[in-house]
């Protein structure tokens, strides 16, 4: 009898803790980290992930957030606008808190149009298109700045720096790479020549036709509007071509892998625009240190995968709770003190301050050159 009730008492505790253990997993928070996680941009994917990772880690180590430990949910969009919509309506089914995401701007906009039917906020790090906070949809932000900021930027360095009169200019016929190549081409001062003004397409690897007969126009400057992958073989294969004009291109070039495919010779003097260094901000020392640890040298967009989620995480927190609204007016009323410095976004999800500086390539790594 008395070995019956052992075995009775044994078992209900076993129940209990499996039980308390169910129930923690089901009340864990997830966080939709949305991007190219595969395909040509997937270092940027890569990077939002581990940026976040490390937001995630420091939260559930402090004991999570809404009294639930935090877990991530990749969803790869492969840099594909039909593909963005796709997860995008994945993530709302799987009712996350919100979005980290997407990198690309052609994926930011369709999805976007998701997470606002949805009441689902949504912040991506890194897609600088204006249209995508142009719209009024109360719950989309992004953490970085704007092409038409950017293109003035580097519009302003080959017109007032580099004094230039003779540019040309490409693009990857997508929403940034196009969009940046129009802004940067209508800010450039009246005196610039545009000798060419052309797409390439993603993916194709050989650029030596368009190459050539930007050549023949006897520009000063190329100036790209695109990602790295295609950044780093036009200029490879311009160099190949002796064409020992400068190249100029944007944010989505300024990684690591674009002087890898290039060839640190060839990137040599490459000019980028982009936000100046974080290594500068002594806010964000803690966050460099524990990333470089973990997964080496930063991406561009690490760090703003990482404060991405910390501030949607804050917002959640000083919302307490878990609805779309109630976090995104949360995100519009607050300042977030940031690994970036202080963060406060306008009425359309913009970041108030979003400074661009234009950097070089100097012995295959990157360093500020210009500040307008
Ligand atoms: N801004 C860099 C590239 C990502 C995008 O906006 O498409």
């Amino acid at each position: 009898m008395m070995k019956r009730w052992v075995f009775f008492a044994a078992w209900l505790i076993l129940t209990a803790f499996l039980l308390i253990g169910c129930g923690e997993q089901k009340k864990a928070i997830r966080l939709g980290v949305a991007g190219p996680m595969t395909g040509s941009d997937a270092k940027m994917g890569s990077d939002f992930r581990n940026g976040v990772s490390v937001a995630i880690e420091e939260w559930n180590a402090k004991g999570g957030v809404l009294g639930m430990q935090i877990d991530a949910i990749l969803a790869d969009d492969q840099s594909d606008p039909k593909q963005a919509v796709s997860v995008a309506n994945k993530l709302v089914n799987e009712k996350v808190l919100g979005v980290i995401g997407h990198f690309n701007s052609s994926c930011s906009i369709p999805a976007s149009d998701v997470y606002n039917r949805a009441g689902l906020p949504m912040i991506s790090p890194a897609s600088t298109n204006p249209l995508l906070t142009e719209r009024g949809y109360p719950a989309v932000f992004r953490v970085c700045g704007t092409d038409d900021q950017q293109g003035k930027v580097g519009a302003d360095f080959v017109t007032k720096k580099l004094a230039l009169k003779r540019v040309a200019v490409l693009h990857d016929k997508t929403t940034y790479g196009q969009g940046l190549a129009d802004l940067f081409k209508a800010q450039l001062g009246s005196g610039i020549e545009v000798v060419y003004f052309g797409g390439i397409t993603r993916g194709d690897k050989d650029f030596k036709t368009v190459l050539t007969t930007i050549k023949e126009k006897k520009p000063e400057l190329i100036f790209f509007g695109g990602i790295y992958a295609e950044a780093g073989l036009l200029i490879k294969q311009a160099k190949e071509l002796n064409i020992m004009v400068p190249f100029m291109s944007g944010d989505g070039a300024i990684d690591q892998k674009m002087v890898e495919i290039a060839g640190a010779q060839a990137a040599e003097g490459t000019f980028l625009t982009f936000s100046p260094d974080p290594a500068n901000i002594p806010a964000a020392k803690g966050f460099i240190e524990k990333y470089k640890a973990k997964y080496g040298e930063l991406g561009p967009y690490s760090i703003y995968a990482y404060v991405a989620a910390n501030i949607l995480l804050e917002a959640a927190k000083a919302a307490n709770s878990a609805d779309g609204k109630a976090i995104a007016e949360k995100l519009h009323a607050m300042e977030f003190s940031t690994a970036l410095g202080p963060i406060k976004f306008n009425e359309k999800g913009n970041v108030i301050q979003s400074p661009y500086v234009v950097w070089t390539t100097k012995g295959g790594k990157f360093a500020e050159y210009w500040k307008p």
